[in-house]
Formats: C-alpha cells, structure tokens, sequence
C-alpha cells in the first residue's frame, strides 16, 4: 500500500526508522506479553524512595526501554474500578500518571466519548494504563459523559474533551480514543506528531488488520492544540453513528495538513465487540453533512461550540466529566411509530449481515475523502478487505 509506505517514513515517535516497506517492523503477535510486563520495577519507586527523587531530572530516553512490543488483551470479565486502582498504584486522582524515575518528554490527555458502556471502560482502563506507563509519558485520562437520552454525538463530546482537558493542563498532544479500541503493540507511541495529525488505529482486527479505506480516520486519532486549532476543531452537527471521522479526515486536508500513520505492522488494535448502541443509530444525514464539510468547516466546530458542564469528578482512574450538548434537532422516529416489521421466517438462515452488526460494521457504503470532495461509493458488503482494495484504486 503506497500510502502506508510513505507513511512509514513520517512516523518518528516509534523509534523506529523506516524508510521503504522492506523496514516494516515485524512483530510476532502470536506470543504477546502481558499487559502489565515490566511495571512492578516502577511500583518499587513509589515516594519516598530515594533513587525516584534522584532521577527525576533525568529525561525518560526515548524509545523507553520498559517496551515489550505486541500485548495481550483481555477481553473477558473485566476486573472491578478497585481491583484496576491496585494494579496501578502509581496513579493519581483524575487518571494521571508522571514516570516516577525521568522527566517525560510527552504530555497527553485521552479523551474517550462516553456513554453506558461501563464493562468496556473498565477493560479500557485495565489495558490503557499499563500500556501508557511503560511509554514512560505523563498523561490523563478524560472521560466525556453525554447525559440525557439524545442521539450520541461523538465528535461534540470530542471538542468537549478537548476543551476541558486544555483547562486542566497544558497537553502538548491530545488522543481522541473510542472506548472499546485497546491497542495491541506498545510501540505504537501515544504521542503526536508536531506538524500532522496522526491516525493510530491503522490496522483493527474487524477490518482484518487493514484500513477499511485510505482516509480512514476513526477509532484511534491525535492531535496537538495548535493542529486542533487550525482545522477549528470536530463537527458539533453529527448525531448518530457515522460521517463524523470523515468530516474530521476531511477538515484535516481543507486546513492544509495531512494525515500521518504508524506502519501497519505497529498500529494493531482489538476491539470490543458488541451490538450497535441505542441511542446511537446511523445517522442518515451524514452523507448530506458530508457533502458540505468544506463550506461549513470553518463555521462549525470549536468556534461554535456550546455545552453545559454538568460535574467534574476526579475517580481514581480517570477524570469524569458529565455534560448536556443539547438535543438532537432531527431525533430519529421512535420505534413505536414505525411500521411494523414482516415476521421472520420460522427457520431464518444465518445471514452475513448478522455477524456484521456483532462486529460492530454498521456501514453499507464506502467513503472516499481527497482534498475535501466526498464520494459515495454504494455497495453491499462490509468495509473489509475486498473494499479497501477496490478504493485504493480509486
Ligand atoms: C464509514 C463511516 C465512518 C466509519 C467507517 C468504519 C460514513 C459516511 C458515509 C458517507 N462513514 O463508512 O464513519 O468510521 O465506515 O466503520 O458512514
């Protein structure tokens, strides 16, 4: 894949130096470490120990040598916040974390869209803060609650995050993070870029380890304020499932920058499945929103965002803002003023779209983003492999 290639080469945080697809890193994800592989050497240095306050002016060396490359993901019965809280006692209230023993290089908030998904956040967490504390990097967990019952609306919860993370501490990089994402390889640097946004999700397992199409931006992405700034941050106009990543890769492009990847080989991410969430069906005006990205960018976004801040609570593990973003203004016809649907044959074959909705794919259409233009491509099948050849030579 071309894009990957040059890609590649822009990946500078990794510590890896690639420069042709012949230096893809290789990993051998069939024996993962544990999760929490090398953590217990940081626990030994919890204050008052003398050798943490001697070596807090040291810098943290860069790759961080407590990287063990892929990780295993838990996936089943997540352990309770408590249980969680012990097994990363280095910690502190709201979610933060500072390596003990070196001055950190990096300065990230995760900010994670939020609402009535508490298994998968539990999961996130165990997985995230290990994971983050061997990059050796000082970051913060933020939580963004959407209260009431609207229509989700992911990327007004992102400018939310955002914004209110910015409050608190001045991040030199910002990961926007679905909750049920959790990445595969530490060496995948949670870390940005400083002239591009950077997409880290490049390889999931629902999109058979590849992107689903070129300019896929979903899932996993990051950015520093200034960049945030200059694309006037997310769309606050997408309630519902869909479109929002798009218009996001798309203001990327109309703001002047591009988007930069880690290889495929690093960017590996499990997601959690599950059905698709009440409250968050696809939004049937995403391909109209889509079409006019490039007059209403600079008008919608985070010059024209509006919310209430409802709380702020520091948990253990992370930082809890509940907000009211309002209503939906075209809410989805209720259930109960649908037609009713025809019965199901008594004996339903086992259909291809069935197994699509546990794996999350909720798309019946292939986008493709260059330079702003929107193109719809219908077709029936799933965004997987097949799709993300057929776009490539588009
Ligand atoms: C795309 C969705 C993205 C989603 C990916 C992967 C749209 C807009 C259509 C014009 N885009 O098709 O939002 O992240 O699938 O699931 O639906």
């Amino acid at each position: 894949m071309r894009a990957q290639c040059r890609d590649a080469v822009l990946w500078p945080s990794s510590g890896l130096s690639l420069y042709s697809s012949s230096a893809e890193p290789e990993f051998d994800y069939s024996r993962p470490h544990d999760v929490y592989t090398n953590l217990s050497q940081l626990s030994a240095l919890l204050p008052p120990h003398p050798s943490g306050a001697e070596q807090q002016h040291r810098g943290c060396l860069l790759p961080s040598p407590l990287l063990v490359g892929p990780v295993s993901v838990r996936l089943s019965s997540p352990l309770s916040l408590e249980e969680i809280k012990e097994k990363n006692p280095l910690v502190t209230p709201g979610g933060h974390y500072r390596p003990p023993d070196c001055e950190p290089r990096h300065h990230t908030a995760i900010v994670v869209p939020y609402r009535n998904r508490q298994s998968h956040l539990r999961t996130l967490l165990y997985h995230l803060h290990p994971f983050l504390q061997r990059q050796q990097i000082h970051y913060g967990i933020y939580i963004v609650h959407q209260s009431g019952n609207s229509t989700f609306n992911r990327a007004k919860l992102l400018n939310v995050g955002v914004r209110e993370a910015l409050k608190e501490e001045d991040w030199g990089c910002i990961f926007l993070h679905d909750v049920d994402l959790l990445p595969e390889n530490d060496h995948n640097t949670y870390t940005c870029h400083p002239q591009y946004p950077t997409h880290l999700s490049v390889a999931m397992d629902k999109f058979r380890y590849r992107l689903p199409y070129p300019q896929y931006f979903g899932g996993v992405s990051a950015v520093t304020p200034d960049q945030y700034l200059k694309m006037n941050g997310f769309p606050n106009q997408y309630w519902g499932w869909g479109g929002e990543d798009d218009d996001i890769a798309a203001r990327v492009r109309l703001s002047g920058m591009k988007i930069v990847r880690p290889p495929v080989a690093v960017g590996h991410y499990k997601m959690i499945k599950h059905k698709g969430d009440k409250g968050n069906e696809q939004n049937p005006r995403r391909f109209d929103l889509l079409k006019h990205t490039r007059l209403n960018w600079r008008s919608d976004g985070l010059n024209s965002l509006t919310y209430e801040l409802l709380s702020k609570e520091l948990e253990p593990l992370y930082t809890n803002l509940s907000v009211n973003i309002g209503e939906d203004p075209h809410p989805p016809p209720k259930k109960s003023a649908l037609p009713k649907p025809a019965p199901y044959p008594a004996e339903r074959p086992k259909d291809r779209d069935n197994d699509k909705e546990t794996l999350g794919v909720q798309s019946s259409q292939a986008t493709t983003l260059e330079e702003g233009h929107l193109k719809v491509t219908n077709r029936s099948s799933d965004v997987g492999q097949e799709a993300a050849v057929k776009q490539e030579s588009v």
